[in-house]
Parts: C-alpha cells; structure tokens; sequence
C-alpha cells in the first residue's frame, strides 16, 4: 500500500551510523527508545507500544493511538516493529522531507489501508489524535467533526467522499497543524 519503502534505507546501526544520515546523538537517543520499547530485543509488538503509551499519556485514547503508530511503523505487516522500521518512521516524522512527514499522516488516517482516507476515517483518527494530545480536558467533539468536515472540503478536491495521497499531498499544508500533533506525540 505504497509504503514500498521499507525495503531502503539502513539495515544495521553500523551501516546507519555510516551512512551519515542521521547524527550519531539521533542514532544514540532513538536506539536507546528502541531498546526501552523493546525490552532490549531486536523487535516490538503492538502490546509493547500499547504499555509504553500508557504509561506516558494519560488519555483514555492513548491505547487506541498506540495501536495506530504501530500500524504505520509496522511496514511489512508482520506484527513486528524492528529497528529498521522504528527509523523509517522517525526519519520521516523528523527530517527536512515535507513528502515523507506527509506520506507518514496519510498512512496513519487511512486505517484500512486500502490507499484512500474517507471522512470515516478521518473523524476518528482526529478524535483519537485530540483526545491524546488534550487530555480528559478534551470535550469539544462537535469541533472536530467540523475540522473533518473543513479538512474533506478543502482537500476533497473532487468530492468523491475518500482522499488520496496525492489530494493529501496537494491539501496538507492547509493543515499542518496534524503533523505537528503527530510529531509531538512520537518524539
Ligand atoms: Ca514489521
Ligand atoms: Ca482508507
């Protein structure tokens, strides 16, 4: 479903560290949140993220949102996040590459992965996004109906009820503000 990608990038540390594609402390701090997640094996499973979640968010949906990170990070779709994985994702989330920061969110709305967001799927993911980021403080369920509604308008462009990446691409910087929401929440 277009995240063909998984087969690039660095395999092993050693081949990342010499690839200069991320700065050593990077490699260093994301390694050691790797190792915490995954218990110090060379993979973590969803339950894994889930209790990591858990204990830094309080939200009721931090369980939920886990589980969506999770979906996305797990590229090939083997139940197993590896090291590979977890630094695709971070990559994507922190570096200079608008593209990839964008392709990442598109992925995380389109929960069924079939390659389109619908207003579905894009209702619930901000529900869960707010719901993390705010806190029991979060109440307003009728606001973010409306910036769904907003967001299918102007990203929609032809209103077929379901957004592609490339309407995505094309729209998202209208909202970014859903990136940064995912980027606080990941880093
Ligand atoms: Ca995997
Ligand atoms: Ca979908």
């Amino acid at each position: 479903m277009g995240q063909d990608s998984s087969k690039q990038g660095p395999m092993t540390i050693a081949e990342l560290k010499k690839s200069g594609a991320l700065s050593l402390s990077d490699i260093d701090k994301w390694l050691d949140n790797f190792m915490h997640t995954s218990c110090h094996r060379d993979y973590f499973t969803e339950s894994d993220l889930v209790k990591q979640y858990q204990e830094n968010f309080t939200s009721d949906h931090a369980s939920a949102f886990a589980r969506d990170v999770f979906r996305v990070m797990d590229r090939d779709c083997n139940g197993m996040v590896d090291f590979k994985e977890f630094v695709l994702t971070m990559t994507s989330l922190t570096g200079d590459d608008v593209n990839k920061k964008i392709e990442w969110a598109f992925w995380f709305y389109d929960v069924n992965k079939d390659g389109t967001i619908t207003r579905g799927e894009l209702k619930k993911m901000l529900m869960i996004i707010c719901n993390v980021e705010y806190g029991s403080k979060f109440k307003d369920k009728q606001g973010v109906m409306k910036m769904a509604e907003c967001m299918m308008s102007s990203i929609d462009t032809n209103h077929d009820g379901a957004i592609t990446l490339s309407e995505f691409k094309d729209g998202f910087h209208k909202k970014e503000f859903c990136i940064g929401v995912l980027k606080n929440l990941i880093e």
